[in-house]
């Protein structure tokens, strides 16, 4: 059941109906488990997350249910609890014929193209476990997730589209990893990462030069190829799960664009295998000369 309280007046006096669905305790904690792994919800403050959270519904969903008709009316934004589901898209002169084009599990979200750009669904979403999904409804959504989602894939969409790791990703990929990014700053001299730390994030350079300085076990430092714009690092330890193997200094002004290590693996996937290809020449390690690495896809020095 949909009950709405009224809001209090705004500065404009703009009078919106707030949606509250009652909830207990418990269903609560779950919704922020839920939430917690996604970049969507990390801006809010405190009173638009309470108001996210009395917003979203429960949605238990059986196993081959289809919960999203590519060319519908899009009506609700959707978080995975639990369980598995499968997107398809059926493109014109494909013969009607669906393509599966992504999936979903615990800590996923769909559903918000219909909401922010009013227009018909763009795939069809269908169970392929039972779930438990959480509905944010498109007045909600609107109301505090679309302007800082929506200024976020303009912000960095120009720039995703230019760096070459990410060039074979379908624009909508770059849309869901826009999501995940943060921009972080850094002075001459600071170092982003710490050759021998653990790591968990992911970096692109967004402007700016970065030095790679590794000390091999004699205590030699080596210095690398700078990296510039475009470039990538902090993959390694994220994909091998052992300690920075260089570090990484800041040339300058420096400015990346960030990500965790849970939206690195759920959304860095289909380029994995093109980080893996080049980590091999960071293992040819040539004693007397400088190890040089370009991470551009294609152009190694
Ligand atoms: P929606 O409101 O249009 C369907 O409802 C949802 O499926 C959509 O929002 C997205 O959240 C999600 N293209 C479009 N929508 C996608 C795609 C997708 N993948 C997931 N959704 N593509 C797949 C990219 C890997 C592009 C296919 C050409």
């Amino acid at each position: 059941s949909v009950s709405a309280e009224s809001m209090a007046p705004t500065a404009h006096d703009v009078h919106v109906e707030k949606v509250v669905i009652p909830k207990s305790d418990e269903q609560r904690e779950r919704i922020q488990a839920a939430v917690e792994t996604n970049f969507l919800f990390r801006h809010l403050d405190d009173e638009q997350y309470a108001d996210v959270i009395d917003a979203m519904a429960e949605v238990p969903v059986a196993e081959g249910e289809t919960i999203i008709q590519q060319g519908g009316v899009g009506d609700y934004f959707y978080i995975v609890e639990t369980g598995t589901l499968d997107v398809f898209v059926t493109r014109a002169g494909d013969d009607e014929e669906p393509t599966k084009v992504a999936d979903y599990g615990p800590g996923g979200s769909f559903g918000e193209l219909a909401l922010m750009y009013n227009a018909p669904r763009a795939a069809t979403v269908t169970a392929t476990s039972d779930c438990v999904l959480w509905a944010l409804d498109r007045i909600t959504f609107r109301r505090i997730l679309l302007d800082h989602t929506a200024r976020k894939r303009r912000m960095y969409e120009t720039f995703l589209e230019e760096v070459p790791l990410l060039s074979s990703l379908e624009p909508y990929e770059r849309h869901k990893i826009a999501d995940a990014l943060e921009s972080v700053t850094f002075n001459d001299g600071d170092a982003v990462v710490r050759q021998g730390d653990p790591g968990d994030k992911f970096y692109l350079i967004e402007s700016g030069e970065a030095d790679v300085v590794k000390v091999d076990d004699h205590g030699d430092e080596h210095h690398m190829k700078p990296l510039h714009k475009g470039c990538y690092f902090g993959e390694l330890a994220l994909l091998s799960d052992k300690p920075r193997v260089a570090s990484i200094i800041a040339r300058g002004k420096l400015r990346c664009a960030c990500m965790g290590k849970k939206a690195f693996n759920r959304l860095l996937g289909p380029v994995t295998a093109i980080m893996a290809r080049h980590t091999q020449e960071y293992e040819r390690y040539p004693g007397e000369e400088e190890l040089s690495v370009t991470n551009d896809e294609g152009s190694t020095a």
